[in-house]
């Protein structure tokens, strides 16, 4: 009998630099001669005592320093989509900032080029399909999103769609709806963080202002009925991450978690781990400590389940045989 939290699911919440263990870490930081500011992988585990989303983003842009060539990409994405396998998950939606890469001298061909690889073997490897999502850095100005779009330009053949993430507040979403415009007109698909840290004003202007059609997060949603009942008119999907907002202290403990809320007030959430490797667990380990700690059912772990194939971008088909 499978255990609940291995039920066949989509994860559409996860950068892969979020994946980055500390024994990957090390082992790439010997193999590219980068000198890590940490004595051993016991010392950075214990720099894992996050403030908010600014402390972790600090570490998570500072270990980046060891991912440098295509090799080094495809084998980080290889190594999670393959816990991600042996977690349940069939169908995985994984971001990558390019910016974080091409602006300490990585270039953007480097980087797709490694985890396309690795996410174009993955069905027969792994059994699980993916999707490549680019983000833009929203604490990076609208023009340098822009021209980043435009090295995508030669990969669009790999990358489905174009999300927005990094430091939320004083950073909302109309700073980018010139380049949102311009991703959908090369048939991009668009998704963005909003509700993380951020007022609900931001998931309202990320659906309006650039047409997104997932809210990564979405946490904050709930402070605004007229919102919600948007959200759930709309069926407009929600990718909530509870361990993220335990560790970056959006919420205070577990426990207190609105996931179990949002699923009663009939909005379409679904659960991922955000950046598993620094936040204390893949998608099984969160579905497990939701369960856990929100005494969901089995009816309610289907359903999150379900709402995943049906928040992915697959066909119908597709969906159908992922499940
Ligand atoms: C992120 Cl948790 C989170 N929020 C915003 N941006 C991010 N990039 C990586 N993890
Ligand atoms: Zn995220």
């Amino acid at each position: 009998m499978n255990l609940p939290e291995d039920l066949p699911k989509a994860e559409l919440h996860l950068h892969i630099e979020g994946t980055l263990e500390p024994e990957l870490a090390f082992a790439l930081a010997a193999r590219n001669g980068v000198d890590l500011p940490f004595a051993d992988t016991d010392e950075l585990r214990r720099a894992y005592r996050f403030e908010d989303l600014q402390s972790f983003l600090d570490l998570y842009y500072a270990l980046m320093a060891v991912l440098r060539t295509a090799d080094d990409f495809a084998e980080l994405a290889d190594a999670y989509l393959a816990r991600a396998a042996a977690q349940g998950v069939r169908h995985a939606e994984v971001f990558f900032d390019p910016q974080a890469h091409t602006s300490r001298g990585v270039p953007f061909g480097t980087v797709v080029e490694g985890l396309a690889r690795a996410l174009e073997g993955s069905e027969e490897r792994h059994g699980v399909t993916t999707r490549l999502i680019m983000c833009f850095l929203r604490d990076e100005s609208a023009e340098s999103a822009m021209a980043t779009l435009e090295e995508a330009k030669p990969y669009l053949r790999h990358i489905t769609g174009v999300g927005l993430d990094s430091a939320e507040v004083g950073h909302p979403p109309a700073e980018f709806r010139e380049v949102y415009e311009a991703a959908a007109a090369l048939g991009l698909r668009r998704v963005a963080h909003a509700g993380e840290e951020g007022p609900p004003s931001y998931i309202r202007d990320s659906l309006d202002l650039l047409g997104v059609e997932r809210i990564d997060h979405g946490l904050r949603a709930m402070e605004d009925p007229e919102l919600v009942e948007r959200l759930v008119r709309d069926r407009v999907p929600l990718t909530l991450c509870p361990l993220s907002n335990v560790r970056l202290r959006a919420v205070d403990v577990l426990e207190d978690h609105p996931l179990k809320a949002m699923m009663d007030a009939g909005l379409l959430v679904t659960v991922n781990s955000d950046d598993p490797a620094y936040f204390g667990g893949y998608v099984g380990e969160t579905f497990h400590a939701v369960r856990e700690a929100l005494a969901l059912t089995e009816e309610d772990l289907r359903r999150l389940a379900r709402n995943s194939f049906e928040a992915a971008f697959l066909d119908q088909d597709e969906a159908l045989r992922a499940r």
